[in-house]
């Protein structure tokens, strides 16, 4: 940046962070609510950043915007980023209501890890719906993987008994299992989730496993809704939050991490299937703020 550049970009963060009072924090706290970090949690960082503030003596604005991103940076380390992929086979569960982008995050997950030279195998337990188990089956072609499916209204449950039979007889890395983000009714869905688990408890005791809820940004305030009805049914390990290439912040994972203590593992940018990065606390946080 030449030197014009650098004096006019000092002067309008001047004019922007210049007075750090409270008008100041109750915007940065209404633009936090913007970004769907939830009441709770937005008030909780501007105070936090109040007392930094005050701590500190901070009075510049640049180190008022670092100050911020370095508490809310903290407050997304909530557990491990990675997937524990450490037994063969592991198991993920992709969970998460309709449309979200589950099917479309396993076909990129599955590219991801088979890229990486593992024996992936998708488990087509969405059978309520008539093309899921064929979008799958796309997606399985399109990474190269395997792939365990059944007709439509087939029993999720045996689809995934077979998928993990499968998967020990072929030693298999991991297996993704798809879910249905629609049943009859919410009840249906939980109900039907919580099946899947025993199934996985019950076949592979001693498997890695991941429970991940998918999670559209663009859903804001009621994602935190969705991930305590989903954990409390199936547990959760982490998150993937989708749609994140649009205009939604996705601030939802700070008010879940904070919440609820779970992290983000991954954040979709796009429907491709190299659209999938590992979550980087840090960098979400700069593009933020
Ligand atoms: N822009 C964008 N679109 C996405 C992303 N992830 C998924 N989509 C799109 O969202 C739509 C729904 O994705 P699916 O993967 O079918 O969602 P699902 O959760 O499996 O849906 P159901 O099986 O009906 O519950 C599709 O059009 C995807 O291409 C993303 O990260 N960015
Ligand atoms: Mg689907």
């Amino acid at each position: 940046m030449g030197i014009f550049a650098r004096i006019k970009k000092a002067w309008y963060e001047s004019i922007v962070w210049e007075t750090i009072d409270e008008n100041f924090y109750d915007e940065l706290e209404e633009s936090l609510i913007m970004a769907d970090l939830g009441a709770a949690v937005a008030a909780e960082a501007v105070s936090e950043l109040r007392r930094v503030v005050y701590e500190k003596s901070i009075q510049r604005g640049d180190e008022v915007k670092q100050a911020l991103r370095d508490i809310l940076e903290k407050k997304l380390e909530v557990g491990d980023t990675s997937l524990d992929l450490s037994t063969t086979p592991s198991i993920v569960l992709v969970i998460g209501v309709n449309g979200v982008g589950k099917t479309t995050s396993i076909g990129k997950l599955a590219h991801r890890y088979k890229e990486q030279g593992k024996r992936v195998l998708l488990c087509a337990a969405d059978t309520f719906r008539a093309a899921a188990a064929d979008q799958l089956e796309i997606w399985a072609e399109r990474a190269g993987v395997e792939i365990v499916r059944s007709r439509e209204g087939a029993d999720p449950g045996a689809v995934l008994f077979d998928s993990l039979a499968a998967a020990k007889a072929r030693s298999v890395d991991v297996v993704f299992c798809d879910t249905a983000g629609r049943l009859h009714n919410k009840a249906n869905l939980m109900s039907e989730l919580a099946k899947l688990r025993k199934i996985i408890d019950r076949e592979v005791p001693d498997a890695a496993k991941e429970t991940l809820l998918v999670l559209d940004a663009t859903t804001g305030q009621n994602g935190l809704q969705q991930a305590k009805v989903f954990r409390e049914t199936a547990g959760l390990t982490g998150i993937i939050l989708t749609k994140l290439d649009g205009t939604a912040k996705g601030g939802i994972c700070v008010a879940i991490a904070q919440e609820l203590g779970v992290p983000v593992k991954f954040v979709g940018l796009g429907e491709g299937i190299d659209d999938l990065q590992p979550f980087d606390a840090k960098e979400y946080v700069n593009a933020l703020i």
